[in-house]
């Protein structure tokens, strides 16, 4: 691949506090995980011991050439009850943020990535009347911890949280999930009523730039489906493009594209569906939803925080990243202002209600002893980032 990436640009590889510390025992995760009939694969348990492993796993990062690392906070260990936080849990992720700056990595910070603490699934969740205020109260008690950060994102996907309901009701009916559906319209407002909240007091504490990171994808029309798809991308990506206006950079994480018919949403075929979720490989995805980033936002930075494929063939992994950087290149030399990218995933790791099955790792992980073995495409990569993308010699 040849890019016009510019000069310091970001390039990484992502984590989420859920899917690799392990241990976890606090969150609403780790309860829907050992509920009766759970739709949980298997449990998350000890995931990738980033708890205690997270050096290594830096070293990783550091030592192919990416220059960032992305991982988030896990809000149950910092405030296991309401109201009650633990100082040694903050200092735990103060520790991460020193031992990137000590290998010349930039942390991404997540503040919320999925998981909400127990006492606060029981006491209203997301939508919760009082969880405004809870998660104004976490952002201020985390925010001077996150001084170092190159760039802080609230929430992780609220546009794929708020589609997870209505999911969820399709599946109990029995009903095909050909794609993410359109959001909840409760959901999504109480998300970005709260991402409003926790930005407004990093801000007043004079945190670095504050965003959200949204699922990004192509929406693309088949014949007679250019209304619908209209419909589709302005409740599922416009109304979160707009809340984002006012923010200091917004990241996209994007993997695939959604196709529209005049009824709506069409499944992919199968033969081109990818190990994780059904969903297309469509490597060209991440320039055309960045290209529609820009054009609707043209003044906010982007970063891409997420975009990978889950597959156990590695060499996959890099055919399709390459094509996906590619489409980025064009994107940026058109003009999108793009600063980074990130790629999901360093580790294979706790894939949500997949469990363990899907591989998205640039590292593989033993599941019994948790030694990690870098993959061809880490060091690949690693090379990308070292040529800023340039084409090798
Ligand atoms: O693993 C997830 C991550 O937590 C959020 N974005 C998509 C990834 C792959 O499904």
């Amino acid at each position: 691949m040849t890019g016009p990436f510019p000069d310091g640009f970001l390039w990484g590889a992502a984590t989420a506090a859920h899917q690799v510390e392990g241990g976890n025992v606090n969150n609403d995760h780790w309860e829907l995980e050992h509920a009766e009939h759970s739709p949980f694969a298997e449990p998350s348990g000890d995931a990738c011991d980033s708890w205690h492993r997270w050096p290594e796993d830096l070293d990783l990062v550091a030592g192919a050439g990416l220059n960032t690392y992305r991982f988030s906070l896990e809000w149950s260990r910092i405030e296991p009850a309401e109201g009650e936080f633990s100082r040694a849990n903050l200092d735990h992720y103060r520790r991460i943020l020193d031992g990137c700056r000590d290998r010349g990595l930039t942390p991404i910070v997540t503040l919320v990535h999925f998981t909400m603490p127990r006492w606060l699934l029981h006491d209203g969740g997301w939508t919760g009347a009082r969880t405004g205020d809870r998660i104004a109260r976490f952002t201020e008690y985390v925010a001077p911890a996150l001084r170092d950060a190159g760039y802080i994102a609230t929430i992780n996907e609220p546009n794929l949280m708020a589609a997870q309901p209505v999911m969820g009701a399709m599946a109990r009916r029995g009903e095909p999930i050909k794609g993410l559906p359109r959001p909840d319209q409760g959901v999504a407002d109480a998300l970005l009523e709260l991402h409003r909240r926790s930005t407004e007091v990093l801000r007043g504490a004079g945190s670095p730039p504050a965003g959200m990171t949204l699922v990004g994808r192509e929406h693309l029309a088949e014949d007679g489906g250019e209304e619908r798809m209209r419909e589709e991308r302005a409740a599922f990506e416009d109304q979160f493009f707009t809340a984002a206006a006012d923010d200091d950079w917004l990241g996209l994480q994007v993997y695939t594209c959604a196709r529209f018919g005049p009824d709506g949403l069409v499944a992919p075929a199968p033969e081109l569906q990818t190990l994780a979720h059904g969903m297309e490989r469509r490597p060209e995805a991440l320039g055309a939803a960045v290209r529609r980033a820009a054009e609707v936002l043209p003044d906010l930075p982007l970063l891409v925080t997420e975009n990978g494929i889950a597959t156990a063939d590695d060499e996959d992994r890099i055919r399709f990243t390459d094509e996906a950087l590619r489409s980025l290149a064009g994107a940026i030399a058109d003009g999108a202002d793009v600063r980074g990218y990130v790629h999901w995933s360093l580790l294979d790791n706790f894939e949500w209600m997949l469990g363990y099955r899907p591989t998205f790792g640039l590292v593989s992980v033993d599941r019994q002893t948790f030694a990690r073995t870098p993959k061809p495409s880490l060091a690949w990569l690693g090379g990308v980032a070292r040529r800023n993308g340039r084409t090798a010699c």
